[in-house]
């Protein structure tokens, strides 16, 4: 498979990079981690190395180096579509290149081998109580694949440690391909008659989505999901689902246990849940109103919440220091082809008028919009209403970044993670000036 033939070309040039920096500079200082980083999140500790993607704090995410602009303008569409195969990308994460259109095919038709889902894991979904989060679901089923890890049975098997990759790779392709129609199952179970398209094999992989769901205006959705699975696939290393990714793979869990756990902290409302509260807040704000709101009242309006204690949905971000340039390709996608929406309109108004009444507050590091300021409108527009299922999508796309990572870091042997912890008394000798005691173990 292509993507097993460019790692094992790229994979000795990476290996000797990373011989060479742990050898020649095993001592070299990254970075000192403060007392208040412990104590808040470990933030900004650079703990880890992952070179799928970036996030500069004023340019925003690269894609293997790429910009969301660029790569949105290189990678590989289908004929009369104007937003890239997922294919196309996933190639460009795992492979560390950009794909010719034959390459990011390659990777869709195989996709298209793998993308039916056991008939025990759809058991599993109707078996549960109706009112499940559809998160809840989704790493359900991701558990319910993971009887068929070719990495778990390969391992057990005595594999060679050089090798990790390569089952974990097909492993990887084997869950990606299913994630569309793990979605659609759970989205028909849960909101719809429960009865599923099955997939259309002339769509890609984004484009299938909005298929399976029947979406009434299936072109344009298929082009939003493009769109949108594109947009979330990565935010660099240490994110939450990132992180607990790369901690539970680290123990040479498999990817389905990998993805699930990854999901598990995707569900979390500081993390992937963000979004459904995000359009819950605009949905507020427009109902607050008898008629479209000024500026002016739309910032007493926000100035109102925020006197109140809450937090605006949407805006501010941990590493960005900047309009999320993922919020801006969905704005463009909405300026062409949802102008007269009046969410639309309002979060384009709220754009105007919020920076600089977070900007007012003077403790906000960033007070421009992220990705989720946008998300469920562009959802809501097209008839996916059902708030809780945006995460599910979010995970759709997020899995993608995660496996790749994972493979990479089979690929590089990168060993179990296990930084030290210590007590509080400790920390209060140590600010007292009392002699550090604490064994490290190397
Ligand atoms: N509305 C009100 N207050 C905000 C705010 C917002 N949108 N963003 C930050 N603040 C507040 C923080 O709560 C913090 O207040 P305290 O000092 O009283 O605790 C202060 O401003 C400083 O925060 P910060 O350093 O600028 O931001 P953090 O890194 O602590 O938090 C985030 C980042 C995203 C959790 C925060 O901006 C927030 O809660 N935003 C709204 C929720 C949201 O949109 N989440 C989606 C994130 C998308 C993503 O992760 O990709």
């Amino acid at each position: 498979m292509i993507l097993h033939d460019r790692i094992a070309e790229i994979l000795p040039d990476w290996r000797n990079r990373v011989n060479r920096l742990v050898t020649e500079h095993r001592d070299f200082k990254v970075c000192d981690v403060t007392i208040s980083q412990i104590y808040q999140g470990i933030r900004g500790v650079q703990i880890q190395v992952a070179d799928i993607s970036y996030v500069d704090p004023y340019e925003g995410i690269r894609l293997r180096g790429y910009t969301i602009p660029e790569v949105l303008e290189k990678l590989p569409r289908l004929p009369g579509c104007e937003f890239p195969m997922a294919g196309g990308l996933y190639f460009l994460l795992m492979a560390d290149a950009l794909p010719t259109f034959e390459e990011a095919m390659e990777v869709e038709n195989e996709w298209k081998k793998h993308m039916e889902i056991p008939r025990h894991v759809v058991n599993m979904i109707h078996s549960m109580p109706r009112e499940t989060h559809p998160m809840t679901l989704f790493s359900q089923a991701i558990m319910a694949l993971q009887v068929d890890s070719i990495f778990a049975r390969q391992y057990l098997d005595g594999l060679t440690k050089t090798d990790y990759w390569k089952p974990t790779l097909d492993d990887s392709i084997r869950l990606t391909a299913k994630l569309p129609s793990l979605a659609a199952i759970i989205y028909n179970w849960k909101y719809r008659n429960g009865e599923i398209n099955a997939p259309n094999p002339d769509l890609d992989w984004s484009g299938n989505f909005a298929y399976m769901i029947e979406n009434p205006n299936n072109h344009e959705y298929e082009e939003l999901c493009r769109l949108f699975f594109l947009l979330h696939s990565d935010h660099e290393g240490a994110n939450v689902s990132a992180h607990t990714a790369h901690l539970v793979n680290s123990a040479l869990s498999d990817i389905y246990l990998t993805s699930a756990a990854a999901m598990n902290g995707l569900a979390g409302p500081l993390h992937g849940l963000a979004n459904q509260e995000c359009l819950r807040w605009l949905l507020k704000v427009y109902n607050s109103f008898e008629s479209f709101p000024s500026k002016d009242e739309l910032a007493d309006f926000a100035r109102r919440e925020l006197k109140s204690g809450r937090v605006i949905p949407g805006y501010g971000h941990a590493v960005l220091r900047t309009t999320d340039p993922r919020f801006t390709a969905q704005f463009e996608f909405a300026r062409k082809y949802l102008p007269d929406d009046e969410l639309y309109q309002l979060v384009c108004r709220i754009y105007e008028v919020l920076p600089d009444i977070l900007k007012e507050t003077g403790k906000i590091k960033n007070p421009y919009p992220n990705v989720d300021a946008i998300n469920g409108t562009l959802q809501y527009h097209y008839g996916v209403r059902e708030f809780d299922f945006y995460t599910v999508l979010f995970g759709v796309s997020r899995i993608l970044g995660i496996t790749a990572h994972a493979v990479w870091a089979r690929a590089l042997n990168k060993p179990i993670e296990r930084p030290k912890s210590l007590t509080t008394a400790m920390l209060e000798e140590r600010v007292a000036g009392k002699p550090d005691t604490i064994e490290v173990a190397m």
